[in-house]
């Protein structure tokens, strides 16, 4: 297929995003050869490449129609919006589709020390952020009047080193806040990787396997948290054994040779199968329960 007709991707080249969205589209049936500069990774089954990229630079790429897709994080995808907004432009990026992974906050974070009852405590601070223009927006719904500390990195030494008061950063576990003798106080954006697009439409062929590879991307999401459960019950008991599975419909209900009161019931359950489900399966008459992972789903 003509080099026009590709699909190209923009994917984090080293970071926390990395190995989730390249691991992500194998999900999706791709297999890939990496090319000689280690920049491009060539589809070999499907009309998709991925290119290899600093996460601040994919909204630009996507922006400038380079790349037609982009994995990345919302607080990156959010800040570069704000920022086009507050220069007069409208960003040609889409938001697509979060993707379950990279979750992270964007946190306000105030030294051990520093009393904090609330916002209005921020009125007059310093904070540190590499995220102005999401900060500037939260401080203006929240009517607070602080200064922000633009930095390109280290946000969370710049209270020790006495660049601000307190500061403004991304948060997953919260180690790196208790390491400098930081505690979180608001939470200002929610992340995890999205699904960014062009607004350019595409060819016929590539919107057909964008249109394909979405398909591919839910039925990832939704095998992630599926369990198929096998089990034997006696008949009497079944629909309190349908109400105990979690997130499954209709399940399938086979009776069982040479008995006449049990029968085995099969079901795909969508959310996550725990041991005090199976405990409570068993309380209600279940026997021989078996949980199996799902490997592809096509709703
Ligand atoms: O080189 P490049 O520019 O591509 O990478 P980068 O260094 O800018 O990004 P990277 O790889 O650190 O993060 C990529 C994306 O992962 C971010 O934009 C977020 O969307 C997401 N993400 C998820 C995180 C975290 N979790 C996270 N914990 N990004 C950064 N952090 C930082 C956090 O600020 C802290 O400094 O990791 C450190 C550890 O966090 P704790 O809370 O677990 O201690
Ligand atoms: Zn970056």
């Amino acid at each position: 297929m003509d080099k026009e007709q590709r699909l190209k991707v923009a994917v984090q080249k080293t970071g926390r995003l990395t190995d989730h969205s390249l691991d992500l589209l194998v999900r999706c049936g791709l297999k890939y050869s990496r090319g000689k500069d280690q920049l491009l990774c060539y589809g070999e089954n499907m009309p998709l490449d991925v290119l290899l990229v600093r996460d601040d630079d994919i909204p630009d790429l996507v922006q400038e129609d380079v790349c037609d897709l982009g994995i990345v994080g919302r607080n990156v995808v959010e800040e570069k919006r704000l920022g086009f907004l507050a220069r007069g432009h409208a960003p040609l990026f889409e938001e697509m589709q979060p993707l379950d992974f990279g979750r992270c906050r964007l946190a306000i974070a105030v030294p051990d020390d520093l009393p904090y009852r609330g916002p209005r405590d921020l009125n007059g601070r310093r904070i540190a952020t590499t995220y102005p223009h999401i900060l500037g927006r939260w401080l203006a719904t929240q009517e607070i009047a602080a200064e922000v500390v633009v930095l390109s990195g280290a946000v969370e030494i710049a209270p020790r080193l006495g660049r601000a008061d307190l500061i403004c950063d991304l948060v997953s576990t919260g180690s790196t806040l208790q390491a400098n003798h930081l505690r979180e106080v608001e939470t200002v954006l929610e992340s995890q990787a999205m699904l960014i697009r062009t607004p350019v439409p595409l060819p016929p062929a590539k919107d057909e396997w964008l249109r394909r590879l979405l398909l591919r991307i839910d039925g990832v999401q939704q095998v992630k948290e599926s369990k198929y459960i096998m089990l034997h019950a006696p008949r009497a008991a079944l629909g309190e054994i349908r109400r105990l599975l979690p997130g499954s419909e209709y399940p399938t209900v086979i009776p069982l040779e040479g008995s006449a009161d049990k029968v085995a019931v099969h079901a795909v359950c969508r959310e996550n199968v725990f041991w005090e489900t199976l405990e409570g399966l068993k309380a209600a008459g279940a026997s021989a329960v078996l949980v199996l992972p799902v490997e592809k789903m096509l709703a």
